[in-house]
C-alpha cells in the first residue's frame, strides 16, 4: 500500500475505500431500530470526510510492517471518535453550525436529541470495537483502548481542548494557551491514531517517542493550517461555513499572530515533524508526504 514515490492522494483514497467498507460493516444498518438514530449516525459517518485519522493509524503501522488486517478496526475507531466530537462540536450549544462535511449537519437534520445520541453511540462503538478486534492479542487491545481514551478525553485530550476552547471564548488567550487548546482539541486524537498505528505495528520505545513527536507536530500543524484555511477558503472548498472562527472571535492563528506569522509557524513546525521522523531507521516516506499534504491544504 505505501507508495515508495509517496503518493499521498492515492494513499488516501485507497485507504479511504477500506476504512469505509470496514466502517459500513461495523456501523449498524439504517433499517435497524432505532432507525432514526442508526440514520442519523450514517448521515455523518458516510458524509464524505477525509478519514485522515485512520489513514494515519494505517500508514504509522505500515511503517512498523502491521497488516491491514492487523489495522482497520482501530483505524475505523478513530473515525468514530473523530465523527462524534464532530457532531457534538456543531450542537447549538458548543459551535452551532449548519453545515458540516458539506452538508447540513447532525442536528439540523434529525434534531438535537439524536445527534446527542448519535455521538454517544459512536463512542461507545469506538472502545467496542477495539475491545473485540478478531486480530490483535488482549494485551494491544489494552493498550490501544487506552491510546484512544487519552487522545480522546481529558485531563490532556480532545475533550479538555474543547473545555478549554469553550472557556478562551469568555477570555483573553495568550499564544501559550492557543497552543495548549491545539495541541489537545486536534493534536491529541491525531498523536493517538499515529502512536496506535506504531504499537500494532511493534514500534520499541524510542520509535515510539519519535512518532509520538512527529504526530504532536503534525497535530498541530493540521489545526494552525485549518484556522488559517478559516480565513482564506470558500464553503464550497471547505464543506463547512468558514470565517466563522473570525466572527465568533475565537482564539486562533490568524487572529494573535496574524497570517504572515501564522504561514512561518506553519513551516516550522512542518520542519519539526520531518527532523522527529529523521530519529527513526525505518522507511517513513510516507509520514512525511502527510505532513506534506497537511501543508498544501493551506493553498
Ligand atoms: C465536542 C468533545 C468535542 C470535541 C470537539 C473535533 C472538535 C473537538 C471540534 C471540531 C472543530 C474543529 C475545527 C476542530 C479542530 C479539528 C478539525 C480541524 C476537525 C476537522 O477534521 P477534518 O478536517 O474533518 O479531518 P473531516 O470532515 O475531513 O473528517
Amino acid at each position: 500500500m505505501v507508495n515508495p514515490a509517496g503518493d499521498v492522494a492515492a494513499f488516501f483514497v485507497s485507504t479511504r475505500s477500506l476504512v469505509d467498507s470496514e466502517l459500513d460493516q461495523l456501523i449498524p444498518s439504517e433499517t435497524q431500530e432505532p432507525v432514526r438514530l442508526h440514520q442519523a449516525i450514517r448521515w455523518s459517518m458516510f458524509a464524505g470526510g477525509k478519514r485522515f485519522r485512520p489513514a494515519l493509524v494505517i500508514a504509522t503501522g505500515e511503517v512498523f510492517g502491521a497488516s491491514h488486517e492487523q489495522l482497520l478496526r482501530t483505524a475505523c475507531a478513530f473515525e468514530m471518535i473523530h465523527t462524534y466530537s464532530l457532531i457534538h462540536d456543531d450542537l447549538p450549544s458548543m459551535d452551532d453550525d449548519e453545515l458540516r462535511r458539506g452538508r447540513p449537519t447532525c442536528h439540523v437534520k434529525f434534531g438535537e436529541a439524536t445527534a446527542i445520541l448519535a455521538g454517544d453511540a459512536l463512542q461507545g462503538l469506538a472502545f467496542q470495537t477495539i475491545a473485540e478486534d478478531p486480530q490483535l492479542p488482549a494485551e494491544i487491545r489494552v493498550r490501544l483502548a487506552a491510546e484512544l481514551a487519552r487522545g480522546a478525553g481529558t485531563p490532556a485530550g480532545m475533550v479538555s481542548g474543547q473545555a478549554r476552547d469553550l472557556d478562551a471564548e469568555s477570555n483573553t488567550v495568550d499564544a501559550h494557551v492557543l497552543e495548549q487548546i491545539h495541541l489537545e482539541k486536534t493534536g491529541a486524537l491525531i498523536c493517538a491514531a499515529a502512536r496506535s498505528g506504531a504499537i500494532i505495528g511493534g514500534a520499541n520505545e524510542s520509535e515510539l517517542i519519535a512518532i509520538t513527536d512527529y504526530a504532536t507536530n503534525l497535530g498541530l500543524l493540521f489545526q494552525i493550517t485549518d484556522d488559517l484555511l478559516d480565513v482564506t477558503a470558500t464553503a464550497s472548498e471547505m464543506g463547512k461555513t468558514p470565517g466563522k472562527d473570525a466572527r465568533s472571535s475565537k482564539a486562533t492563528y490568524p487572529a494573535i499572530h496574524g497570517i504572515e506569522a501564522t504561514r512561518a509557524k506553519i513551516d516550522a513546525v512542518h520542519a519539526a515533524a520531518g527532523d522527529a521522523l529523521q530519529r527513526t531507521d525505518r522507511r517513513t516516506d510516507i509520514l512525511k508526504s502527510i505532513a506534506e499534504f497537511v501543508c498544501i491544504r493551506e493553498a
